[in-house]
């Protein structure tokens, strides 16, 4: 894992860059916000721009952490029972910005439309009513260990988790694909396209759409529900392992690929399970941390904890990160747009 423990002087400079942006901007859902944002993170301080774009380009590693931007915690006020829940301007306005900046040197921000209303900024906190879920919002039970949005051709780069708060150092667990040893053979097999991976409960989108809907937008997102429906009814063959057969990159979700195998790809992909919960470790994020695990070389996921449901429970931003904005194009209304349906 890569660490980076932002100084003083730079700690002030990004501070004056946000106070750029938030004298113009209450929120970083706007297109206006991610152009100004994408010009502006070129005047983030040299030596994390450095630790940023060598993270990206050399691969040494697939986390990144970057600590030290502040958080008020008095400030944030409680953290909210529902990710529906989120005024404008955000009281972590101030954060977003930051994070937003940061991950902009890594790639382009995407949204998809079927989570959290198509929002490009993610709230990551425990809802009662999906404790005991495989998603985000769960709690009491561990969020196993994936690739995120696995099954999906367009899927983040680089997964982002900005930390607000997490009280009780709940854990975020890593593993990365470089530390798993295998034997020839499963990794032989895992190249292969065989396996069938399902597309996650959070990507299937509402049939009908908003009264009124804009005639592009009815088309897309039909056609992101048809695409969603073939990929559960004639799922496609996909490989576990790809790129360099050396240093390869990983596409896997555990939770999603099981019961749907052949014989021999399960014992294949428990083998590789096995394998990758013998490197797993962990990070607990503290308020102000930004985390970045790229997404082709690390698995993710949470230890489960007791939420506590009152207004001071753990709290993070997501982002999900692409290198390339173009290859969604036709998943977009419009070239500006970031959301993908
Ligand atoms: O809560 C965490 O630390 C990670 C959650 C997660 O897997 C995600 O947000 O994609
Ligand atoms: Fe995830």
């Amino acid at each position: 894992m890569l660490t980076v423990q932002l100084g003083a002087e730079e700690v002030a400079a990004i501070g004056v860059i946000v106070d750029e942006l938030a004298a113009r901007h209450d929120t970083v859902e706007s297109s206006r916000f991610h152009e100004e944002s994408r010009l502006l993170a070129d005047e983030l301080p040299r030596e994390v721009r450095r630790a940023l774009h060598s993270y990206r380009l050399n691969e040494d590693s697939g986390t990144l952490v970057v600590s030290g931007l502040p958080v008020d915690d008095d400030k944030l006020g409680p953290t909210p029972g529902d990710w529906r829940e989120r005024p404008t301007p955000s009281p972590s306005l101030r954060q977003d910005i930051a994070f937003f900046l940061l991950a902009s040197v890594l790639g382009e921000p995407i949204a998809w439309a079927t989570q959290q209303d198509g929002r490009i900024m993610h709230d990551v906190f425990p809802i009662k009513a999906f404790a005991h879920d495989q998603i985000g919002w769960g709690s009491a039970e561990d969020l196993t260990w994936h690739t995120e949005d696995a099954f999906h051709p367009l899927r983040t780069d680089y997964l982002g988790l900005m930390c607000l708060r997490n009280p009780d150092g709940v854990e975020t667990t890593i593993g990365e694909v470089s530390d798993v040893e295998l034997d020839e053979e499963t990794r032989r097999a895992l190249q292969g396209e065989r396996f069938f991976l399902l597309p996650d409960d959070s990507h299937r989108l509402d049939a009908t759409g908003a009264p009124g809907e804009d005639e592009r937008i009815a088309e897309l997102r039909e056609r992101s529900l048809r695409r969603v429906e073939r990929a559960l009814a004639e799922p496609e063959r996909v490989a576990v392992l790809f790129g360099d057969p050396r240093s390869p990159y990983v596409r896997i979700d555990p939770h999603y690929m099981r019961g749907v195998q052949g014989e021999v790809e399960q014992r294949v992909l428990d083998t590789a399970v096995g394998a990758f919960d013998a490197v797993m470790t962990g990070v607990v994020l503290k308020p102000g941390d930004v985390c970045f695990v790229d997404n082709y070389r690390v698995v993710h996921g949470r230890k489960p904890f007791r939420a506590r449901f009152d207004g001071t429970d753990r709290w993070l931003r997501r982002l999900n990160v692409t290198r390339d904005l173009r290859k969604s194009r036709s998943s977009r209304v419009d070239a500006a747009s970031r959301v993908i349906f």
